[in-house]
């Protein structure tokens, strides 16, 4: 931070004003240890979220129904592998290693996004997934290409434009099922049916009921709330859903002209808690699924080790051979 201030204001304030007037924090700034560890915990969670929601598509690349079609899907998978590493390393400028982020999701410490602890039963669920979790990923990660840290910030433009191909993939399925017979219709609205509340609860609890919401807009790490995005994201999507000739599974949902959005029932933030808490109907066989990849993995890592030692003993040994021979 290099912006002149009075001598009397301490770091903290500094800090707190140089967010405040958007500018971008980084790594080699001063920050206070709770922005930081903030940091740490949403970018590493965000990164999991990436790396386990792989899962659940993978699950269907060989099940795909046309060469196209598998093509898309794998294209989309490897995204998600690349954000999981944007993502990582942005969370490893703060000072936390890979190693650790990985251990705490692999030991069941670090959340990951609740979404990705539900089943994909169907090819149509590849669609509701890129319409509906894509799109309420772009909801809420549009704002964060203008969060207050730097390297997250930059990680997030390119996500974001990724992003939104991923939920035009998922458009275009849900689009051709929905125009298609009467049994593919069907299993579009299904997989609507079982992917519409999940993914509004992605956005996290109610503002009244966030701990972490106030502090994180204050710092300009989030630029909106829990609530607004979720609305956002509600709005926009009843209106594509329409464009299907599909049925949103909420009987409470209504246009209301005095406040220019749909009104929309009660989450049952019973079951978000529950799956966030590990008990969703997936949540134990995802982190298998991780701890397996990771231990079949093991041999990787120790030989990309083992060849970077190698090339810095030789380095070493070229620098001392040029240091004598001068
Ligand atoms: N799932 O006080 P808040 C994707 C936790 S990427 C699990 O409101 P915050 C791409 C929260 O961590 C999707 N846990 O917290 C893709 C906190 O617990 P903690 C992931 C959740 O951080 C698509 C507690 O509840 N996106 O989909 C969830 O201010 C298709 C209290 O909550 C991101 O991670 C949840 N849904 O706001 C890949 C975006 N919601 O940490 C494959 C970045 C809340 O104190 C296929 N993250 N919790 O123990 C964020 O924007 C924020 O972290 C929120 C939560 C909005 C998720």
């Amino acid at each position: 931070m290099s912006q002149p201030m009075g001598e009397s204001i301490s770091i903290e304030e500094r800090f707190e004003a140089f967010v405040a007037e958007e500018n971008r924090v980084e790594p080699k700034h001063w920050m206070p240890d709770a922005y930081r560890k903030t940091l740490v915990r949403q970018i590493s969670q965000h990164a999991h979220s990436e790396v386990v929601g792989m899962l659940p598509e993978a699950n269907w690349i060989s099940r795909a129904p046309s060469l196209r079609s598998k093509l898309i899907l794998l294209a989309k998978v490897q995204d998600e592998a690349g954000h999981g590493l944007y993502l990582y390393s942005a969370a490893e400028t703060l000072g936390t290693p890979r190693e650790k982020m990985i251990d705490d999701l692999l030991t069941g410490k670090a959340k990951y996004s609740s979404i990705f602890n539900y089943p994909t039963l169907t090819w149509a669920d590849m669609g509701a997934v890129g319409w509906l979790v894509d799109g309420a990923a772009i909801a809420n990660q549009v704002m964060l290409c203008r969060t207050s840290y730097g390297p997250y910030s930059r990680a997030m433009v390119r996500i974001c434009k990724e992003e939104s191909f991923h939920q035009r993939q998922g458009f275009e399925i849900m689009m051709n099922l929905s125009k298609g017979t009467k049994g593919q219709k069907e299993m579009a609205q299904d997989a609507l049916n079982r992917w519409w509340w999940p993914s509004v609860m992605m956005f996290g609890p109610s503002d009244d009921n966030s701990p972490n919401s106030a502090q994180s807009m204050r710092w300009r790490i989030k630029r909106k709330s829990n609530d607004e995005l979720r609305q956002e994201y509600i709005d926009k999507t009843v209106k594509q859903a329409e464009y299907l000739g599909l049925t949103i599974p909420d009987k409470d949902l209504k246009w209301n002209e005095d406040t220019g959005h749909y009104d929309f029932g009660e989450i049952d933030w019973t079951e978000f808690f529950d799956v966030i808490a590990g008990n969703g109907p997936c949540n134990a066989e995802r982190i298998a699924a991780r701890q397996k990849a990771h231990n079949d993995g093991a041999w990787v890592r120790d030989a990309a080790s083992a060849y970077a030692k190698k090339q810095s003993r030789r380095k070493k040994l070229e620098e001392e051979t040029q240091d004598s021979a001068a």
